[in-house]
């Protein structure tokens, strides 16, 4: 039992996650296909003060009333490793918290790496997919580096990448359209829409199709087709949430905005394309050669705040102990 910092980074997913599985356990109903990025980053050190009486999670500096949702892959952890002193556990997030900016999957990744280690339990790559589950259903892919698989089939997980970042080095510009906190959190949103939207099972029986084109489009690194398919597997899930009572919309004006200048630079042939995740943020994917020209581009559209350029990066690792 020792002090050790993880980091971890955001991953966006290309073919989404929306809605969970009946069988507990914050399983997903459905795979999902995501990049891992590499410039915006959750760094978390775990100790064991002697002094601290209770699990205690101080996030940007602000300590957490309760534990929440990082509670169950703690607990997991602590069984495997029959140790039960009180955690410290600090988090800092280099990016906007809550946004829509996947901070909770680079948080947990990052808290299970460094918790691993502290506590001596060596977990197999698929104890850590399912603890980082247990915290939060797309956490697990920002454990791997790249393009990331997270398969469910019949209830049972498995994440891998499918691709390294030096195969396809594709970048991604995030457009910051707001940095207010989301009012409807995505485990509230998902299950909003599973209860009420009236598309959601066509949603998930369907799901599989979308995952098998971009497999498909990844092996092939067929840019095009990988664009295609992650637009509309992104504006299906915004149309399952907008189709729940009460409807769901994160999109805000300027994300409107975005996307009408992403499809404008596709007319252009500049090879571009979006996906939105549960926030106002517009992510494009582009190959790096016009990164530079797709940022100053979408830096001048009223009301964007601020742009950030990523490649795509590494998995959850161990930076001290
Ligand atoms: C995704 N999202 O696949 C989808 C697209 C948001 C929109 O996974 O309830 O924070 O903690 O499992 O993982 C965000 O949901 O939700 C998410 P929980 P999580 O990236």
């Amino acid at each position: 039992m020792k002090s050790s910092t993880a980091i971890a980074h955001p991953n966006f997913a290309l073919i989404k996650y929306w809605g969970k599985s009946n069988a507990g356990g914050n399983i997903p109903a459905m795979s999902s296909l995501a990049v891992t990025l590499d410039n915006l980053m959750s760094e978390t050190t775990v100790s064991f003060p002697k002094f601290l009486e209770r699990d205690t999670w101080i996030l940007n500096d602000i300590e957490q009333n309760s534990l929440g949702q990082i509670q169950p892959p703690c607990d997991y952890l602590k069984k495997i490793s029959l140790i039960d002193r009180p955690i410290l556990i600090e988090s800092k997030n280099n990016f906007p918290t809550a946004a829509g900016l996947a901070s909770s999957a680079s948080g947990i990744a990052s808290l299970i790496t460094a918790l691993d280690k502290a506590l001596e339990t060596n977990l197999s790559n698929q104890q850590m997919v399912e603890a980082a589950i247990l915290g939060s259903g797309s956490s697990a892919r920002s454990l791997f580096s790249g393009f990331v698989h997270l398969e469910v089939f019949e209830d049972q997980v498995k994440c891998e990448t499918i691709l390294e970042v030096e195969e396809w080095p594709l970048n991604v510009i995030v457009c910051i359209t707001s940095t207010s906190q989301k009012e409807i959190s995505s485990r509230q949103g998902m299950e909003i829409s599973k209860m009420t939207s009236p598309i959601y099972k066509d949603w998930v029986s369907n799901h599989h199709e979308d995952i098998e084109i971009a497999l498909k489009a990844i092996q092939a690194k067929d840019f095009y087709q990988l664009g295609k398919i992650t637009e509309l597997n992104c504006l299906k899930m915004h149309n399952v949430m907008k189709t729940s009572k009460p409807s769901i919309d994160y999109w805000n004006q300027v994300t409107h905005r975005c996307v009408e200048k992403v499809k404008d630079m596709q007319q252009k042939g500049i090879p571009v394309f979006f996906t939105i995740d549960a926030g106002p943020q517009v992510k494009i994917i582009c190959e790096p050669s016009v990164s530079k020209n797709v940022m100053s581009l979408m830096r001048r559209i009223p009301g964007v705040q601020s742009i950030i350029k990523s490649s795509l990066g590494k998995g959850a690792r161990i930076i001290h102990e």
